[in-house]
């Protein structure tokens, strides 16, 4: 999935800073000769999107669908950026209006353009507690988990191998200087609901990076040390987590912090990537220009820092546009900020490694005793489960196997296991002869329901 990094290695193996002093030397001696080759070489770096290449990185816009059919912003769009974002096309909200009724079209008009342009695309974002559709209000505890995870998988499902950084979970800790989770709708499902996003979403998907995305967390402060423990935890636990996207909203109030480069770092530490993803700097000017520039430079200091995404295209796309926060005025022309931007990505930096360690294997869910694979045969209305339980090297003597069902679902009978419970979370347990499995050797249950067949993940567990 690493596609700018495997551009970019094959492209070009002298640095910026080198390649622009060779070149003046050249220059100097063979004036008429070296035209063309200074041409080219510096075209490279023409473009904000060709320019991050350079050092391996991708330079991304958020994009609206409606502003497709608008000839500048298409244009500038496809001149300076390599990665999209959607803006709102992939939000709970907008893909599953209904429960379990999934609305793909905007969104996969936004992976069409980037695809038909040789864009990458930044899914965003599978678990939030804003924009979320109506009918989730009325939920709560596990019912809103599996609608979660239902969502969670349906939709990285839709969109596997098309994206290559999801922004799994946003936003879930709480402002201010408590370092806390955020209270929300789903942090009340219960504390692991963020691991449990990001194991569904690594099922669906496990070519994506999976990413952790917040907004004032640009600095070492309460905020931003509470997503680093979650994600030190993560690493050690094995949960799939891949990346951190840093928003980077800035304001007059709130500026880009001293220790912006320092903190990046601290999660590249991690063993995580890391990548700007909103970024907007309020004002105009060179305040702003210089604002951008130490954003970029910092992300460039960083190896694993690997992209940057503005939240908008011209200040008049941006969801806060009295600010002026981004690098193309209202007419789109390029503002001081485009420049200063630009220069940064061509004074070079580190070199985002050309391969980047696959996403982590998740342990199998449970707690490692045997696996669970489930196969659904399903009509409208109705389905049969088969889940075949598979012993781990110690072997079993007795098993339990999780499974979160759609809310819709309910159990009629089952055969070959006791359940609990006849929706949402149910669980099966092994009847008399079949508790003992040798290593490595399996054994068979199923069951029958009504409504939509399970599409989460099943968790095996020692009884
Ligand atoms: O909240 C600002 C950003 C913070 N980080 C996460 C981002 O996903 C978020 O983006 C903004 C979008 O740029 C706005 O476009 O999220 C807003 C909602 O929190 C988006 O605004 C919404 C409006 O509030 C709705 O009234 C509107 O229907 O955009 C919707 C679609 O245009």
């Amino acid at each position: 999935m690493n596609h700018v990094s495997a551009r970019s290695s094959g492209r070009r193996t002298t640095p910026p800073r080198l390649r622009a002093a060779l070149v003046s030397i050249v220059t100097g001696v063979v004036a008429v000769g070296t035209t063309v080759a200074l041409a080219s070489s510096a075209s490279a770096g023409t473009t904000l999107g060709a320019a991050a290449a350079e050092t391996g990185r991708y330079f991304g816009a958020a994009v609206a669908v409606n502003r497709l059919s608008d000839s500048v912003y298409v244009g500038i769009l496809n001149r300076e950026f390599t990665s999209v974002t959607a803006e709102n096309e992939m939000k709970w909200d907008a893909t599953e209006p209904s429960p379990n009724q999934f609305t793909y079209a905007s969104g996969d008009k936004l992976v069409s353009h980037a695809e038909a342009n040789g864009m990458r695309v930044r899914g965003h974002t599978l678990a939030w507690h804003q924009q979320q559709p109506r009918w989730t209000a009325v939920l709560s505890g596990t019912a809103l988990r599996n609608a979660m995870l239902n969502h969670v998988t349906q939709v990285a499902t839709h969109y596997r191998g098309k994206i290559h950084a999801w922004n799994v979970v946003n936003e879930a800790f709480a402002d201010g200087g408590s370092g806390a989770r955020r209270d929300s709708n789903l942090q009340r499902t219960g504390d692991d609901w963020i691991e449990a996003a990001f194991r569904a979403a690594r099922a669906a998907d496990p070519g994506a990076k999976l990413c952790y995305n917040d907004y004032y967390t640009d600095g070492q402060n309460p905020k931003s040390n509470g997503v680093y423990a979650m994600v030190r935890d993560f690493r050690a636990r094995g949960v799939p987590i891949d990346c951190v996207g840093f928003q980077s909203h800035f304001t007059a109030q709130s500026p880009v912090p001293s220790d912006y480069q320092a903190n990046l770092q601290r999660f590249v530490d991690l063993g995580v990537e890391v990548q700007i993803t909103e970024l907007d700097i309020e004002g105009s000017g060179s305040s702003q220009a210089d604002s951008y520039s130490r954003v970029v430079s910092a992300c460039l200091a960083v190896s694993r820092c690997t992209g940057i995404t503005v939240s908008g295209i011209r200040d008049t796309d941006s969801w806060r546009s009295s600010a002026t926060p981004l690098l193309f005025d209202g007419n789109g022309a390029k503002k001081a900020a485009y420049t200063s931007t630009l220069d940064a990505l061509n004074a070079g930096g580190t070199t985002v490694p050309p391969t980047t360690p696959p996403p982590t294997t998740p342990p199998p869910p449970g707690d490692g005793a045997c696996t669970a694979a489930v196969s659904v045969n399903s009509w409208p209305g109705g389905f049969v489960t088969t889940v075949k339980v598979t012993a781990g090297p110690a072997g079993l003597d007795g098993w339990v196997v999780n499974l979160p069902l759609p809310s819709d679902a309910t159990v009629t009978n089952a055969w070959n296991a006791q359940h609990t419970g006849t929706s949402g979370a149910v669980s099966f347990r092994n009847v008399s002869y079949n508790g003992t499995v040798g290593a490595g050797a399996g054994t068979e249950f199923g069951f029958q329901g009504t409504g939509n067949g399970p599409t989460g993940t099943a968790t095996c567990a020692r009884a």
